[in-house]
């Protein structure tokens, strides 16, 4: 029998992390589509699975509003929607990549993902209840819980009331053009472009508007950033995506043939636009400009392309750097915290030509 006849049963897998709960990151190779297919969706949860269903499903709007409201399943849905298609990237991707090492899920790079996300806006939402003068922060809480440190916590996050209102942040309820499966969030899930994954709260039950900063293990506990080990001095929020990249192929310790071989890759930042991709194929003394594939949009990230002749019997190392249109760029050393977010150190492999 012909040996492509069995395709069909070779097929990529996530890489699993953990399974209890379910953490699992996807070969960065395989992010070949720029809708990532949900099977190839990395997944992050600190809890296990909340089930929940439509027909007792209900979302409460409460706090500093005019007018507190419930919603059921079919009044979400049938308001005014909008489609938003961003990256999603976990603020622990790369971390294992930090040098010293630290502690938490040990992410290569392959905690990203993109997605084409379908829900009302949250404004239209917080028109209909109002919003009192003086609220600062729209808290989103999940229906999962467990104990973290001791005590028995939701997954609940605060949103400034300036980001919040922004109508590309939204109450989904479709993702890639159907509903959202249970592992992502399923009926809703709040999705917040430009900002590390966390602040995308799965399976939402309660939106809730505050005239404080909010406080809580998933906000002034873990998704800040400590510089220091020992002490908190100099901490803040973990917000905003970085500017970042990778290199999909070559593989990192590949061994090749001499000759002509496409170095491909992603790029992607949290609030400008990405303007070029370089590649270094010399540790770094010189930079030749990549290929974009398609036009950089805003929440998307781009594909890139350099072509090289490589000579045989030689190593190398091929480095890569974005740039974006507010002036960033990446560094070639991360910057350290203690809990490991934010790596967006220049990317390398090195590989081998026979
Ligand atoms: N309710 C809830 N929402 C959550 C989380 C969670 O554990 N519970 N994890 C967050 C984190 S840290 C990330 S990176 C993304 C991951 O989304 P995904 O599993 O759909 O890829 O969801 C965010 N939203
Ligand atoms: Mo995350």
């Amino acid at each position: 029998m012909n040996p492509s006849n069995h395709d069909f049963l070779v097929k990529p897998h996530l890489i699993t992390r953990g399974l209890r709960p379910e953490n699992q990151e996807t070969p960065i190779h395989f992010l070949e589509a720029n809708e990532t297919p949900i099977s190839l969706t990395y997944r992050r949860n600190h809890f296990p699975y909340p089930l929940l269903s439509i027909q007792s499903y209900f979302l409460t709007i409460k706090g500093s509003v005019k007018n507190r409201v419930t919603l059921h399943y079919n009044q979400i849905t049938s308001m005014p929607s909008r489609t938003v298609t961003t990256l999603m990237e976990c603020s622990g991707n790369k971390r294992a990549y930090f040098d010293p090492k630290v502690f938490g899920e040990q992410w290569t790079e392959g905690a990203i993902s993109q997605g084409n996300w379908k829900g009302v806006s949250l404004s239209t939402l917080l028109s209909i209840t109002g919003v009192n003068n003086g609220a600062r922060e729209i808290v989103f809480q999940g229906e999962d819980s467990g104990v973290k440190n001791g005590q028995h916590v939701q997954y609940e996050r605060g949103l400034p009331i300036e980001k919040a209102l922004d109508p590309n942040v939204i109450v989904a309820w479709e993702h890639n053009q159907k509903p959202i499966s249970p592992k992502h969030g399923f009926p809703f899930r709040l999705i917040v472009p430009g900002w590390y994954g966390m602040a995308s709260v799965k399976w939402l039950k309660t939106i809730r508007v505050i005239d404080h900063p909010f406080s809580g293990p998933f906000q002034t506990d873990d998704y800040v950033y400590y510089p220091h080990k020992e002490q908190n001095k100099g901490s803040f929020p973990v917000t905003t995506n970085r500017i970042n990249s990778v290199i999909q192929q070559p593989l990192d310790r590949q061994i090749l043939k001499p000759g002509q071989h496409q170095i491909t890759g992603l790029a992607w930042t949290g609030e400008g636009i990405i303007t070029s991709v370089e590649i270094s194929l010399d540790n770094g003394a010189t930079w030749k400009t990549a290929i974009l594939q398609d036009t950089p949009q805003k929440y998307r990230w781009v594909k890139w392309s350099y072509s090289h002749v490589f000579e045989k019997n030689q190593d190398y190392n091929i480095k890569v750097r974005a740039f974006d249109s507010i002036g960033q760029s990446q560094p070639d050393k991360a910057f350290w915290n203690r809990n490991g977010y934010g790596n967006n150190e220049v990317s390398q492999i090195n590989i081998q030509i026979e």
